[in-house]
């Protein structure tokens, strides 16, 4: 069963950071290098997109060629990539002509299907001075839902909100700054309300056509949130042509001058690059795109769900020869210090940066990989910080890791010459075994569900375990008393058996490390197939290391972080974190300079006080407005819908003056759920919706973050 793995293609415009590592890619290079080593057939895919808004943005803003960027970024983040130890296998680029020509006959394919594609004209946005219509990242204006001004014509990213250009408030040109005109143009729509049952049915029961595809209880519940937000709303006819000069050509007599949307061509490079790879590996690439048998993953982070779970789907539906995604396991957003990544603001550290600085520290690659597993956003957003970085080094690789090798190998030496010793019979081996075993499984397990946090603990405390049975059985002490005692040898045995467990499960997590461990055992690098052999032979009662087997001597492996105190290490932590600090610094005197807005004074009085009980009495939820209508004899009401996840409810709330109602579907909120229902206007509301108000009396909705979904608790 071939196992075929992506990972999001980055843009090709900018350094990655240590979020985006966090997100799709180091995830994805444990379960890569576990499936490896198990002896299964992978294919892990992944490469640049280079096309896109932001790269011509960019572009024409610095005046060079877009081709300067993506080349520049390609090499920097492919380099990154394998500085770090992320082992796709292959890493393509979406401009190369392989991936254009499947692009174009993806397209032609759902092209002659008939119904697939609708050819609209419409009125678009167009900037006269530089000739050219504005779709996406080329006009901003005023977020319909949120009110921000900086929202760009395809999303508002303040509030997540999908949007197009022409519903904008006070839109601009980001060439010129000019306001736009409208002109008409064509362009060609994927009809994904067709898609829409077969979606449904695939996310929430997990079958295709009738038979189980996947069971939707192993997708993690936020992606499956999404998702069914999205279908709740009803998909809609998407754009995926677009009217610019860079890009893959629109292959249509009518389509010149157009280009295919980024989101339609880049998803089809993960195609393109396992196309490749087989080219350069005399494979046959439908041995995994078109096989029922192949388990396809995508590993993405959570802005890219709907892109990965329904309209790339529907795509691989539509054309009809391909397999659908049997998991897509994204990620949430990783933090730094307590903030969001922001280059502009300083805030972060970029691969490349850590690669260049961190180079000489002894398991730096290793170190930042450790710190960044032990802390994954896979079920909430999570935090890096050089507090945490430095205390799971020190802690696991350092205290529990390097410790146990450092004692196993100096007993081994001191008492059997550096050889394993053969244990005794009647010895407390089978328990040891038992043990190596049930990590083993756990950890593969945890692997295999895309637990990687679980899977990480659970290494560590088979190294726990390690140094406690050391230290409980204490062979020094038997030593003292009879240097003869035949279960000194049963102890080093036992010893050198874990280690070289642990030596080789270490290698999904941290290669480098692994693969130092299993010098120091005299031990080949892991390699396919390895952890399947492990298991055999522990099912089978075989040594992991033969008595005889001569090993080598650790020393100390993980020097701790903490106790150098003269380390070049410790210095670049140090000038990371005043890094930080003038960013905050810089950031608190650009809020000194903005003028001082009068604050209200007039707040209205507080509440008087109320018990804790009587707060627990509300039961408060995230929901999402399905549809909202006026309601005729009030002028202040309307009438909502809204989804709480497991059902829909009526309700009637006072926003209609705030609230234009076509502009309420999709809006996020939270409401109160147990109110007594009542009957207003002749509706009846069985809800309501949370609001906040400002000085002036205007409202705004109290909404969970983007992508959050319904029904869940407020608290
Ligand atoms: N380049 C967006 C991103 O990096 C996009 C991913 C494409 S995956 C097919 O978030
Ligand atoms: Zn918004």
């Amino acid at each position: 069963m071939p196992h075929l793995l992506t990972s999001a293609l980055p843009y090709a415009n900018g350094p990655l950071h240590l979020g985006h590592l966090a997100g799709a890619y180091l995830p994805a290079d444990i379960y890569a290098r576990y499936l490896r080593l198990m002896g299964k057939d992978v294919l892990w895919v992944c490469g640049s997109d280079e096309h896109g808004a932001a790269i011509t943005l960019r572009a024409k803003k610095e005046g060079i060629d877009p081709k300067q960027i993506i080349d520049k970024y390609h090499e920097l983040n492919k380099r990154s990539f394998a500085a770090l130890g992320i082992s796709f296998d292959y890493y393509h680029r979406t401009s190369e002509p392989l991936h254009h020509e499947t692009s174009q006959d993806f397209f032609r394919t759902l092209d002659k299907k008939g119904d697939e594609f609708i050819v609209r004209s419409t009125e678009q946005y167009y900037d006269p001075e530089f000739k050219q219509f504005l779709a996406d990242r080329y006009i901003k204006g005023t977020c319909p839902r949120c009110g921000y001004d900086q929202a760009y014509g395809d999303q508002c990213e303040n509030c997540g909100s999908d949007l197009s250009p022409t519903e904008l408030i006070d839109p601009v040109s980001v060439l010129s700054g000019a306001k736009p005109e409208l002109r008409e143009t064509k362009h060609w729509y994927f009809d994904l309300s067709r898609h829409e049952e077969f979606l449904r049915t695939w996310i929430q029961e997990g079958t295709i056509d009738g038979a189980q595809q996947h069971d939707p209880r192993n997708w993690k519940k936020h992606v499956i949130g999404q998702c069914m937000s999205w279908l709740n709303e009803g998909l809609q006819p998407r754009a995926i042509t677009r009217d610019l000069d860079w890009g893959i050509s629109v292959p249509h007599p009518e389509a010149e001058g157009k280009v295919l949307y980024v989101w339609f061509d880049a998803p089809i490079g993960y195609i393109s690059s396992t196309k490749q790879w087989c080219l350069e590996n005399g494979r046959d690439w439908k041995d995994y795109w078109q096989n029922p048998d192949t388990e396809l993953i995508h590993f993405i982070g959570k802005d890219n769900i709907v892109f990965h779970c329904l309209i790339f789907p529907a795509m691989l539906r539509a054309h009809g020869d391909y397999v659908l995604p049997k998991n897509v396991p994204a990620n949430q957003f990783l933090n730094f210090e307590g903030d969001k990544f922001s280059k502009s603001r300083g805030w972060g550290i970029e691969l490349h940066e850590y690669v260049e600085q961190f180079e000489d520290f002894p398991n730096g690659e290793d170190a930042l990989r450790w710190a960044l597993i032990r802390n994954l956003p896979e079920q909430q957003d999570a935090d890096f910080t050089w507090d945490g970085f430095t205390e799971y080094y020190d802690k696991d690789l350092a205290d529990k890791l390097g410790n146990f090798f450092n004692r196993v190998t100096v007993l081994t030496h001191k008492y059997f010459d550096g050889a394993v010793p053969e244990p005794e019979e009647a010895g407390d081996g089978a328990q040891v075994t038992s043990r190596i075993q049930e990590a083993a499984t756990s950890i593969g397990s945890h692997i295999e569900a895309f637990r990687f946090k679980d899977a990480a603990t659970t290494f560590v405390e088979l190294a726990t375990y390690g140094n406690t049975y050391l230290q409980d059985a204490a062979p020094w002490t038997l030593a003292k008393t009879d240097p003869e005692d035949p279960r000194i040898a049963t102890i080093i045995y036992n010893c050198n058996q874990i280690a070289a467990a642990l030596a080789l499960l270490a290698h999904p997590f941290v290669p480098l490390v692994s693969a130092k461990l299993r010098t120091v055992l005299q031990q080949e690098v892991a390699t396919n197939g390895d952890w399947a052999a492990l298991r055999d032979r522990l099912e089978s009662g075989k040594p992991l290391l033969e008595p005889g087997h001569a090993i080598g001597k650790a020393g100390v492996l993980f020097p701790k972080i903490v106790d150098r105190k003269d380390d070049r290490l410790l210095t670049l932590i140090q000038q990371q974190r005043d890094k930080l600090t003038a960013a905050l610094e810089r950031r608190d005197a650009e809020q000194a300079a903005q003028p001082i807005t009068p604050k209200t004074t007039n707040l209205p009085e507080m509440k008087p006080e109320i018990s804790f009980d009587d707060f627990t009495k509300l039961d408060l939820r995230t929901a999402t407005i399905l549809s909202a209508e006026p309601i005729k004899k009030s002028n202040k009401l309307l009438h909502l819908t809204i989804d709480l996840g497991d059902q829909q409810r009526s309700v009637v709330s006072g926003i209609a003056k705030h609230f234009d109602a076509d502009a309420l579907a999709g809006q996020q909120v939270v409401v109160v759920t147990n109110l007594a229902p009542r009957k207003m206007a002749g509706a009846l509301s069985e809800a309501m919706i949370l609001m906040a108000e400002d000085g002036e009396g205007k409202l705004q909705f109290v909404a969970p973050p983007a992508g959050f979904g319904n029904g869940w608790t407020v608290r």
